[in-house]
């Protein structure tokens, strides 16, 4: 059960970040108004927002979820795998120190991104990615070993349009899996439940759940109507802004 989440709105240069979406520029101020709705939307979840400042050092910084990867026992700090991005882990490390005692930390020649660790109950997927390699996955697998987790790689590199494993891929409880259908073929899932999200409807296979509630992306009608008749809270959010960026729903934030 979770009862924190760090996150931290985007810089005034957001624009400025990485993006291959093509869907034009992202409008700061909507941008804005879409994180504040998001963290309202964190907290009636009940979580205790640790609210960090905004970093024009990195556009990118909004997405705090590529930072860490936080488990119950342990934190572990990232080494991005975008070079411009590298610099994002120390402020969330800092915020993490009045929460656990024992971190890890990826280190060279290992990349990864919180992005594509997938955290299913007490087993891990993790991505094998443009931002995260083979190294990076192998040392988080040996972090999550030692502290009693099991884990699995899932190479997502062939799959066009998937930035990182959750950009399509989310743990719904119960042995379930919210996929894109590009993943479902995928034996390191297959014993899993599966709910498919067809292409039309690909972005919102990124939502993140918490306790009995799901924050999914709104303007996904059929996934949205599939996941409330399965009986599933959901609580739809505008992520226009977010998405011109590459970004998904979930790495908005971390949550512990
Ligand atoms: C990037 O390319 O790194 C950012 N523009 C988007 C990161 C999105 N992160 C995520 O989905 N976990």
């Amino acid at each position: 059960m979770f009862t924190h989440s760090i996150v931290r709105p985007p810089s005034a240069n957001f624009a400025g970040g990485l993006t291959t979406a093509g869907l034009g520029a992202p409008n700061l101020e909507k941008a804005l108004e879409q994180h504040e709705r998001y963290c309202e939307a964190l907290e009636r979840c009940g979580l205790l927002l640790t609210r960090l400042a905004p970093d024009p050092r990195y556009p990118d910084s909004t997405f705090v979820e590529d930072t860490a990867v936080l488990t119950a026992r342990c934190a572990v700090i990232t080494r991005p795998g975008a070079m411009s991005r590298r610099g994002e882990t120390s402020t969330v490390r800092k915020a993490l120190e009045s929460f656990y005692g024992t971190f890890h930390e990826i280190h060279a020649p290992g990349t990864l991104d919180g992005g594509d660790v997938c955290e299913a109950g007490e087993h891990f997927f993790i991505g094998v990615s443009e931002r995260t390699n083979a190294e990076g996955a192998r040392q988080l697998a040996g972090f999550l070993s030692l502290e009693g987790y099991t884990s699995s790689t899932v190479d997502v590199r062939g799959i066009a349009g998937l930035l990182h494993l959750k950009s399509g891929l989310a743990y719904l409880g119960e042995g379930r899996l919210l996929a894109d259908e590009a993943l479902a073929g995928l034996k390191a899932i297959s014993r899993y439940r599966l709910i498919c999200v067809e292409p039309a409807e690909r972005y919102a296979a990124n939502c993140v759940r918490i306790d009995d509630r799901l924050l999914l992306a709104a303007g996904y009608p059929k996934i949205e109507a599939k996941l409330r008749g399965l009986g599933m809270n959901v609580i739809a959010l505008d992520m226009s802004e977010f998405r011109k960026m590459d970004g998904g729903l979930s790495c908005l934030s971390l949550r512990f």
